[in-house]
């Protein structure tokens, strides 16, 4: 059975300990390849080299560094076929989704910081007759990041992009869930000639590798995306040490949809953003807010898209809802199907776990399901279930929806559907969130900033915002006399 390896010091090699993990594929339920099971020991080593390669990588040129980075993105384009694949297999995904957002947007990330680094310039201040000062922005020494299993290799590249293109050296930790293309990531950035040491990866679980990467004192930054309860346990141990931390948690996202928006690409949009990747993305928006006028129109139009979409099989080119990524995570996302329906949901589509014939007859797959009936308040609209499941909630005013809206305890982005350019500025002022997208979703660029409020986050990342995070700043001041 294939082996994943950890990268360290430039080099792919087994655990300390020898010890294994198992990987599934979850579209058909078995073990098909063994990942690390790391120590302390694993994390001390990748943390050493890292700072035996800090000093030559901070001081290297940016036109060296980008050079290298961009080299990645272009290895990551060549490979993307396999990539793709080994995403969709490890995560359970559709084949077709991996190779259009998840692993071009990790080129992306590559290059994108790769030219950021370029063109970035600094702050000066001027004081009449008094000084100048200017702002020196300098890497913060080895940095942690670690990232998710919804999107693998997509938020892996999005945090280590920016931290080694501000210069920094890393040490990284994907999900213990989805490890397959960050090992494959460490061949390319073998092959790209990135130096040894600059970017080490260590495999295994959270609470074992991701603990010890949190607690090291020598590692001064911790850039984190995963569950909101997560998040605070690093926040726990990193904030006393005074470790910069960047934290992208969940999220429980309003959909808001007006009366006098354009229902057609509401409606084709709402179905993207309530059942891509099977609703395991951040930035799905589970609770639909529909004018009470447009409500069963509305209804009666989503819910025909929703039982025309194709679930099953992974690998097929006509699949839009794939496996669920563990069969933990798909008895969770069942458990609060169980709950919205004794909270008095209707179900109108959907509700269970689905069985496909063939190959994927032990996946774990569960139907895209939509309830109505639900207050806003109850568990199901509160909760994040990070899985197919939306609700549908009628309100009469705007008042009335931002009050609905703003309950959660999250706060990472909003949808509103209206042609009404006056009260989207108004709902734009006045949602709990870090993004809102007028008339559309999930439209990114990536100069933006990109992050939570409330218990959805802490900090931005993004073009200028995830330099920043990644680098210390030093304000020099000159007098004039
Ligand atoms: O995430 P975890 P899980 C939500 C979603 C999901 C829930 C749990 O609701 O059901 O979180 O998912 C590492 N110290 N999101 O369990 O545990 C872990 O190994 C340091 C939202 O997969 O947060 C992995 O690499 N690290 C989300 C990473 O943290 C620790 C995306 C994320 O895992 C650790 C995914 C510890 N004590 C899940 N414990 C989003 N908002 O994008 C775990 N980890």
């Amino acid at each position: 059975m294939e082996k994943i390896l950890n990268y360290i010091n430039g080099k792919l090699i087994e655990p300390v300990s020898n010890k294994w993990l198992e990987n599934y594929n979850p579209a058909i339920g078995t073990v098909y390849s063994l990942i690390p099971d790391s120590t302390k020991e694993d994390v001390e080593n990748a943390q050493k080299a890292a700072l035996n390669s800090f000093h030559k990588w901070s001081k290297s040129s940016i036109k060296e560094r980008s050079t290298v980075l961009q080299k990645i993105a272009d290895l990551i384009i060549e490979r993307q076929d396999d990539l793709a694949m080994a995403e969709s297999i490890d995560n359970g995904k559709p084949l077709a989704l991996a190779k259009k957002v998840d692993i071009p947007r990790a080129a992306t990330n590559m290059s994108f910081f790769a030219s950021a680094i370029l063109h970035e310039n600094s702050e000066s201040h001027h004081m009449s007759n008094v000084a100048i000062n200017y702002t020196l922005r300098k890497p913060i020494g080895v940095v942690g990041c670690i990232s998710p299993w919804n999107l693998p290799l997509y938020l892996f590249t999005w945090k280590i992009a920016p931290a080694l293109a501000a210069g920094n050296t890393v040490v990284a930790k994907p999900s213990e869930i989805t490890p397959m293309t960050a090992f494959l990531f460490s061949k390319i950035c073998i092959d790209a000639g990135l130096p040894k040491g600059v970017l080490n990866i260590v495999h295994g679980l959270g609470p074992k590798v991701g603990h010890e990467i949190t607690k090291h004192p020598n590692i001064k930054a911790i850039s984190f995306t995963g569950g909101t309860l997560t998040g605070q346990k690093i926040a726990e141990v990193a904030a006393p040490m005074f470790k910069k931390l960047s934290l992208e948690l969940g999220g429980k996202n309003p959909n808001i949809i007006f009366s006098d928006c354009d229902l057609e690409k509401a409606v084709s949009s709402s179905v993207l953003s309530s059942f891509s990747n099977q609703g395991q993305i951040c930035l799905c928006g589970s609770r639909i807010f529909i004018e009470r006028k447009i409500y069963d129109k509305f209804k009666e139009k989503f819910l025909e898209k929703v039982k025309a979409l194709n679930i099953g099989d992974p690998l097929e080119k006509t699949t839009k809802i794939g496996a669920l990524v563990s069969s933990q995570h798909m008895n969770k996302v069942l458990n609060h199907i169980k709950i919205a329906k004794q909270e008095g949901g209707i179900l109108l589509s959907g509700g269970k776990q689905f069985i496909p014939k063939g190959r994927c007859a032990n996946g774990y797959f569960v139907e895209p399901t939509v309830f109505e009936g639900l207050s806003f308040d109850c568990s199901t609209n509160q909760e994040e279930i990070f899985g197919p499941v939306v609700t549908l909630t009628p309100f009469d005013s705007e008042e009335e929806v931002i009050n609905f809206a703003n309950s959660t305890k999250y706060g990472l982005c909003s949808m509103v559907w209206t042609s009404d350019l006056n009260r989207a500025n108004r709902m734009s002022d006045q949602l709990q969130s870090g993004i809102v997208w007028i008339n559309c979703w999930l439209v990114r660029d990536l100069r933006t900033p990109f992050g939570g409020m409330k218990e959805s986050g802490v900090g931005r990342e993004g073009g200028t915002y995830a330099l920043n995070f990644f680098t210390e700043t030093t304000n020099v001041c000159i007098s004039y006399n």
